[in-house]
């Protein structure tokens, strides 16, 4: 598939690289860059090669939010019945293997949702997060609503989601909302850095691992520690395990078998 609105490379064959490409309309987010963002995930989550993925957008946006030109003249049922603007959101959200997003200057409204559906954030340190829709009259509609509470907690979720002020990275670092904050020039070394340490683990426990993770942000403790026991003890009847613990006992780097 041909891309317009994204740009799409490989890092070391192992990491898929997607950088949104509107920047006049700093990457505001419509059906189309949606959907080709959303065929490109699958796609290299269904390529042997690649390990771990990163969503990057320019120095100025990672996005902007959702394109508020495209959607000024819809109505309710245009939004309801078609489901414009929310289709193809949640594809990033089926994808098994890791995704990391990495932020540089805005990620605003569908921007900062879309921020945090990736499994986690590593922003520059000139980003600035936040949920600005009730300026515009509506809410978030991806998850804002539902994943920055579980992200920073109530106090400060609802100061962004009813104020619509933006937050700066180190607020966003103290807070919770993103894993680590680089100088701007270091986002892509750094986020690259990660994604290929990743790649080198055995994907049977880093896709277990994420697996996990997303059980303790979705659900309940009990059945969220019973899934982990389970994958636990199943990560027992792999090669990789084996590898792993003979490494480490023998004192060498271990080589995954399934990478
Ligand atoms: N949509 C469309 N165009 C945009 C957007 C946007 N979200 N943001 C910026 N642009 C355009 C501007 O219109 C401008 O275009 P032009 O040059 O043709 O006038 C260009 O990008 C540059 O923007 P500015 O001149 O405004 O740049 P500034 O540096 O002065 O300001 C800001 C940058 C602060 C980011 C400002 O552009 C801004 O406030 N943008 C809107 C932010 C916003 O409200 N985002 C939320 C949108 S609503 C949303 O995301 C709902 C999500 C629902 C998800 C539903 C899907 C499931």
């Amino acid at each position: 598939m041909a891309y317009e609105l994204i740009q799409v490379r490989t890092e070391a064959d192992k990491v898929g690289v997607l950088t949104l490409n509107r920047p006049k309309q700093l990457n505001a987010l419509n059906n189309q860059l949606m959907d080709e963002l959303g065929a490109a995930l699958k796609a290299f989550d269904a390529d042997e090669a690649i390990g771990c993925m990163v969503i990057t957008g320019s120095e100025k946006a990672f996005a902007a939010g959702a394109d508020i030109g495209a959607m000024a003249s819809y109505g309710f049922a245009d939004v309801y019945k078609g489901d414009y603007i929310t289709r193809n959101w949640e594809t990033i959200r089926s994808v098994r293997k890791p995704v990391i997003a990495a932020v540089s200057g805005f990620a605003l409204g569908g921007g900062c949702e879309l921020a945090m559906m990736c499994d986690f954030i590593i922003a520059a340190d000139n980003a600035k997060f936040g949920q600005p829709e009730i300026k515009l009259g509506i809410i978030p509609g991806a998850g804002g609503t539902q994943r920055l509470p579980r992200a920073i907690g109530k106090a400060k979720a609802m100061d962004m989601v009813l104020t619509g002020r933006m937050m700066d990275a180190a607020e966003a670092e103290r807070a919770g909302l993103v894993s680590r904050v680089v100088p701007l020039e270091k986002l892509m070394e750094e986020t690259l850095g990660a994604a290929l340490q990743i790649c080198d683990y055995s994907q049977l426990a880093v896709l277990a691992a994420k697996e996990s993770v997303n059980r303790a942000y979705e659900g309940g403790l009990s059945d969220g520690v019973m899934f982990e026991r389970r994958l636990f003890h199943a990560l027992f009847a792999t090669e990789d395990q084996k590898e792993g613990m003979d490494a480490f006992v023998n004192k060498r780097k271990a080589a995954f078998k399934h990478r």
